[in-house]
């Protein structure tokens, strides 16, 4: 019978290929910056949450982050919408979660695209006293349909990144208001040193509480179009085309 002596050389590789892995991401889950990177939500819901927390996740660039750097750390602590990738799952979810564990801290991360969706789960939350957490990854997009727009059709997009007319300047609605209109506690959280803070006010509450927290929506997971491993021979984005900001864009 062969033991597992002849997969030793394979495991040292792996050990390896994990320890490059770790030295290439680890220094941005150390950085602060406006706005906010996205592995410092990441980094910090790891710290704040005890590993009993259950975290639901939604369809979009929020969730490729979780699904790379999220250490769950025992089981069905981690909600998943999977395959199936239907927008509005998490933060509908999390109020089944927090009912089935009361005990335990119960976040969504969602995207802005995400959360409107369902945005009457609040309503729902505040009714029957669930005190649910939703932490609204806010890139004023659908950044992942933007990012394929944008490698599918050359730098451009449309209707996939909000813009507020005239001035075609970002937009986005007031997540935090729109939570406090329905009897939640609604915060905006626009600097990374903020949110850890803001997320331990949101898990001790004790009432449905939303974040609205402001992300950077070019900061991309650093994976890429192939199987490559690092040293990672490019870093651009999906498909290998150049982000062309819309203000740049003669159209
Ligand atoms: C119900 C539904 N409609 C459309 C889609 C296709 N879709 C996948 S991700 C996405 C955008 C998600 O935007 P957001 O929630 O803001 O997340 P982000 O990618 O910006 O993190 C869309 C439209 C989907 N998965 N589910
Ligand atoms: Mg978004």
């Amino acid at each position: 019978m062969r033991t597992a002596e002849h997969l030793r050389p394979w495991h040292a590789e792996l050990a390896q290929w994990r320890k490059e892995w770790d030295a290439y991401t680890k220094p941005s889950f150390e950085i602060h910056a406006a706005p906010i990177r996205p592995e410092r939500i990441v980094a910090d819901c790891r710290a704040v949450l005890p590993d009993s927390a259950i975290l639901s996740l939604d369809s979009g660039v929020h969730h490729n982050w979780y699904m790379q750097f999220w250490e769950a750390r025992r089981p069905q602590t981690m909600l998943n919408t999977w395959g199936f990738s239907g927008m509005g799952f998490g933060p509908s979810a999390i109020l089944g979660a927090k009912l089935a564990a009361p005990e335990q801290p119960c976040v969504s991360v969602c995207g802005d695209g995400g959360f409107s969706m369902v945005p009457h789960v609040l309503c729902t939350a505040v009714e029957y006293d669930i005190p649910a957490v939703w932490v609204v990854w806010n890139n004023f997009s659908w950044a992942a349909i933007r990012d394929i727009q944008y490698g599918l059709f050359n730098g451009r997009e449309l209707g996939t990144a909000f813009y507020q007319q005239p001035g075609n300047k970002p937009y986005s609605p007031d997540f935090a208001a729109w939570a406090r209109a329905c009897g939640a506690e609604g915060v905006t959280v626009t600097r990374s040193e903020d949110f850890k803070g803001a997320l331990e006010h949101a898990i001790r509450l004790g009432k449905p509480c939303l974040l609205d927290v402001h992300v950077d929506a070019n900061v991309r997971p650093p994976a890429i179009g192939s199987w490559a491993l690092p040293p990672m021979p490019h870093k651009e984005p999906l498909f290998g085309a150049k982000y062309v900001p819309r203000q740049a864009r003669k159209e």
